[in-house]
């Protein structure tokens, strides 16, 4: 393969590569993968100093999945899902990253990744039909095609809240979190945001800091996750079935992950089936609970009953009546923020070390030297965990400055909202992919499954080229407005839009609010990606 030493100047038909993949987590792994055993030269470029992606980078104490382990693991290598052993039901981040680890060594993949290599830009060239990418340190590569794998969740936020650099403390991001270990004994800790990793980090750093302080803004629907050590039985029961149960979570599930599904509405059941079936599922943890009816996401009556069998679940587990009301979700529908999934949650509130700040009643005003202002008083704190999420699923891409044909940049194709044709690729781009990019169903599905979906239609999108003697892939802009129109339309359907999640942007302040996921399901949209192929591309201009 080329090496990327081409300087901006140099002509780049001298030294061009047939692919570059900005990303080496669980998508640019594969992606590397695949255009390798195509034969095309390819080389990846990676922030961090190891693959992994998301998992390399989370490292906050409590980090584990919320996919069951026998699922959220690649599907292509029969070998690999025989020889990998999982050890708890929900894997903790480190034994998810040590699987990267395992997979890049089982499949040679170091050896075509620049680490601690960030891109800074990717400007297409029209009359060469090449992409030149910059990197962080001022490479430039040449390439006919790029495919982006830069993840949905990989762009950390910050509040903007006054101060902040003043802080003598500590500062985290459970998104950046320190490769050495974190000793919070004794200490006053603050951590704001109770998403999925707030509600991870809280209980464990609670069991080991002096005084644990929650500085809650929204409170979520969380959901036990009942994590135990994996036994021989069902690992084995996956192992032996695995080309079954794959092939299942492809043809029959909305998310590619098998659940247990329901095939009753809510109203079809008696309030007290309805109560016997969300204590089973709560008793038996994760996601399952979701499944309880199939219209929990569709009607919000059915919605209700759900939601109110959790906020009386966290009644009955929060001792302090007064901090249990705080601690329930009003006003949007369970699961249109992405459900959390906990180990502890809602008990680590009756330990004398922890206290809820209500940030609804007093908002935060300034970080100090010293601690937290909110309109009604100071907290004094020696560390502050930010665990306020990211700018999801556009972050990363526009974090790069991307110019496609005619200098269009991404950043002004996307102003009013991310546009895409089925999620892979954008009209006046031509040759750049996106690996679960907005309009797919992405960040509602298994990432693992979505990922391996994505690069197995791109790398048979390159062959199909390749054999047909043609260079360039675009999308086209009638086929991508009418997909535009349809993932609005099928999102509409759903309560998902109703609630201020990161899914329509409501976290970043001035961020288009457009729900960026395709909420259709993963089977019409693995047979719509499929028909498109099979009809030669269409809706994709080639030549
Ligand atoms: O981020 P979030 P996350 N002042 O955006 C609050 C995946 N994930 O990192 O809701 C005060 O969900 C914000 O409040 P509000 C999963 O898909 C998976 O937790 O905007 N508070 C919210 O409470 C997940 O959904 C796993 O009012 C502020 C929190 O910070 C996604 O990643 C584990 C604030 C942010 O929650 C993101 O989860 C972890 C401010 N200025 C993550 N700004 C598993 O697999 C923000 N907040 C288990």
């Amino acid at each position: 393969s080329v090496l990327p030493t081409a300087a901006p100047t140099q002509d780049p038909a001298s030294n061009v590569l047939d692919a570059v993949v900005v990303g080496a987590g669980f998508a640019g792994m594969y992606m590397l993968h695949r255009l390798r055993e195509l034969g095309l030269t390819t080389r990846a470029f990676e922030k961090g100093h190891d693959v992994g992606g998301v998992w390399y980078w989370n490292r906050y104490p409590g980090a584990r999945c919320d996919v069951e382990s026998m699922q959220y693991s690649y599907s292509f290598s029969e070998a690999l899902q025989q020889e990998y052993e999982w050890s708890e039901r929900f894997a903790a981040q480190p034994e998810i990253l040590a699987y990267a680890s395992h997979v890049a060594d089982r499949f040679d993949l170091r050896r075509d990744i620049t680490f601690q290599t960030g891109i800074s830009a990717a400007h297409y060239n029209e009359e060469q039909g090449l992409w030149d990418i910059c990197t962080e340190h001022g490479e430039h590569v040449f390439t006919r095609f790029c495919i982006m794998a830069t993840g949905c969740l990989s762009s950390t936020r910050m509040p903007d809240i006054l101060g902040i650099e003043a802080f003598e403390g500590n500062i985290y991001h459970t998104g950046n979190w320190p490769h050495t270990p974190v000793d919070f004994s004794g200490q006053r800790v603050g951590v704001i945001g109770t998403g999925s990793s707030g509600i991870q980090c809280i209980p464990v750093i609670a069991q080991q800091a002096g005084q644990l302080l929650t500085f809650q803004r929204t409170p979520n629907f969380s959901v036990p996750a009942r994590n135990v050590p994996m036994t021989d039985a069902i690992a084995q029961h996956w192992k032996s079935n695995y080309a079954g149960l794959r092939q299942q979570a492809r043809e029959n599930t909305s998310s590619g992950t098998i659940y247990e599904k329901s095939v009753r509405k809510a109203h079809e059941a008696s309030p007290e089936e309805q109560q016997a079936e969300y204590t089973r599922r709560w008793q038996s943890g994760g996601v399952n609970f979701m499944h309880s009816f199939n219209d929990l996401m569709l009607d919000i009556k059915s919605n209700d009953t759900a939601a109110e069998f959790v906020r009386g679940q966290i009644s009955a587990i929060v001792e302090d009546p007064q901090i249990a009301d705080l601690l329930t979700p009003k006003g949007y529908p369970i699961g249109s923020k992405r459900i959390c999934i906990d180990t502890n949650y809602y008990s680590t509130y009756n330990r004398d070390n922890v206290t809820l700040v209500d940030l609804c009643a007093a908002p935060i005003t300034a970080i100090t030297p010293t601690g937290l202002q909110t309109a009604d008083a100071h907290y004094p704190l020696d560390s502050i965990v930010f665990a306020t999420g990211y700018d999801a699923m556009t972050g990363a891409l526009l974090n790069i400055d991307i110019v496609g044909r005619a200098g269009e940049t991404l950043a002004k194709k996307w102003e009013a909202g991310p546009t895409t044709y089925l999620g892979l690729m954008m009209s006046g781009f031509p040759n750049l992919f996106t690996i679960t990019g907005p309009g797919s169903p992405s960040v509602l599905a298994n990432m693992i499954f979505a990922i391996e979906q994505h690069v197995e239609w791109i790398a048979d999108c390159l062959a199909w080229l390749r054999e047909r003697a043609l260079h360039t892939i675009e999308a086209d802009s009638v086929a991508e407005a009418l997909w535009v129109a349809h993932v609005n339309e099928v999102a509409d359907t759903t309560l998902f839009p109703l609630a201020n999640s990161w899914y329509v942007g409501a976290n970043v302040p001035g961020k288009p609010r457009v729900f960026m996921p395709y909420v259709g399901g993963v089977v019409p949209y693995r047979r719509k990606c499929n028909e498109v192929a099979a009809q030669g591309y269409e809706g994709f201009n080639v030549s």
